[in-house]
């Protein structure tokens, strides 16, 4: 199958799985969940599911979809209330991390946490949000007639990937402490870390989900998938990163603030590493070294801001040529202008 084609199969599922949010919105407000005493609460759920859980690109949610698509035969899928749990989990970490980061957002449009009179009532709605995954795959996996074999395997999953993943941002919030900048702290075996924890292992969920609900799992099916996923899941918080600072707000829909934030950004750290490149390898004998120091100056692209630098300058002496050369002769500057620029030695 080709990118467009697997895109395609994003784009199909989507409708289907925004329409049976409905569902899974009316199986969690159900009056006979034995939770009628607390239809107030209910219905502030209903509102947090609503305005966090619906919006986004669902591409955690999705990809269970197309891999259960790829895993199991079309009747024997029962993917699509499951699908959701996943969805559901983002939505816990991001109204936490929109918090914890102290988010801005784009013109027209706010954050939960943002909302007028909400403060921190909306740690306890975070904590709704991720409560909603466990209460789903109880009812979803364990009444009667619907008995899954994978339930625990599913209940492991998620409570495994969200250790890691508050492992990750634990890591992300210790490495940017507010007011007390140390660009020290922020080396690329430390972003590796962070990454691998803040969205590596989360990315391995969905797939993994399908594994164990197409009732397939074993050790190598797993350990072959995390092979790929996991490095794959490194890239998306570098893009993440680079469209912080660099993103469109109205295409990205946030603002970043990753430099005010003093993050460990992907950014920075290549920055820093070309620091640590110099220290290294800076006014030693070495053949090699030096090789090292003109790498890195091409890769900053060094030549081309001299040769940016050459025309400018050039630019310059002609227009002051041109000034003041009178009385005497222009020919006196333009010949030595003509001599020292664009030398090859
Ligand atoms: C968020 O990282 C990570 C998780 C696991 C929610 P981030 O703070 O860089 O995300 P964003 O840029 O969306 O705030
Ligand atoms: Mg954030
Ligand atoms: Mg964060
Ligand atoms: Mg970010």
């Amino acid at each position: 199958m080709n990118g467009d084609q697997k895109s395609d199969v994003y784009a199909q599922g989507k409708q289907d799985f925004v329409q049976h949010f409905s569902q899974i919105v009316r199986v969690l407000t159900e009056d006979e969940m034995g939770y009628s005493e607390a239809g107030d609460a209910i219905a502030r759920l209903k509102e947090v599911l609503e305005y966090n859980a619906i919006g986004g690109k669902y591409h955690q949610g999705l990809t269970v979809l197309v891999a259960s698509r790829e895993l199991v035969e079309p009747r024997k899928q029962d993917a699509d209330s499951l699908q959701w749990f996943v969805e559901l989990l983002q939505a816990f970490f991001l109204v936490a991390d929109d918090i914890m980061d102290s988010s801005l957002s784009p013109q027209g449009q706010i954050w939960w946490y943002q909302k007028p009179g909400m403060g921190l009532d909306a740690i306890n709605d975070a904590m709704l949000l991720e409560a909603c995954i466990y209460h789903l795959l109880k009812l979803y996996s364990t009444a009667p007639g619907l008995e899954q074999p994978y339930y625990l395997d599913l209940i492991e999953l998620f409570l495994q990937s969200s250790y890691q993943t508050d492992i990750g941002q634990t890591l992300d919030l210790i490495t940017a402490p507010q007011g007390n900048v140390g660009l020290g702290r922020f080396t690329e075996k430390r972003y590796k870390s962070i990454v691998k924890y803040k969205a590596a292992f989360y990315s391995y969920l969905p797939v993994a989900a399908a594994i164990y609900m197409a009732g397939i799992d074993g050790e190598k099916n797993h350990a072959n998938a995390k092979k790929i996923l996991l490095d794959m899941g490194e890239f998306l918080p570098i893009q993440d990163d680079y469209l912080d600072l660099f993103g469109d707000p109205s295409v990205t829909s946030k603002v970043g603030a990753d430099v005010q934030d003093n993050k460990c950004s992907w950014l920075v750290v290549q920055r820093l590493q070309q620091y640590q490149i110099l220290k290294k390898n800076y006014g030693r004998k070495e053949a090699k070294k030096v090789a090292q120091v003109k790498a890195l100056y091409e890769e900053l692209d060094l030549p081309a801001v001299f040769l940016q630098y050459e025309e400018d300058s050039y630019s310059h002496i002609m227009g002051l040529t041109e000034q003041y050369a009178a009385p005497l002769t222009p020919a006196i500057f333009l010949g030595l202008v003509r001599k020292i620029y664009k030398q090859k030695k």
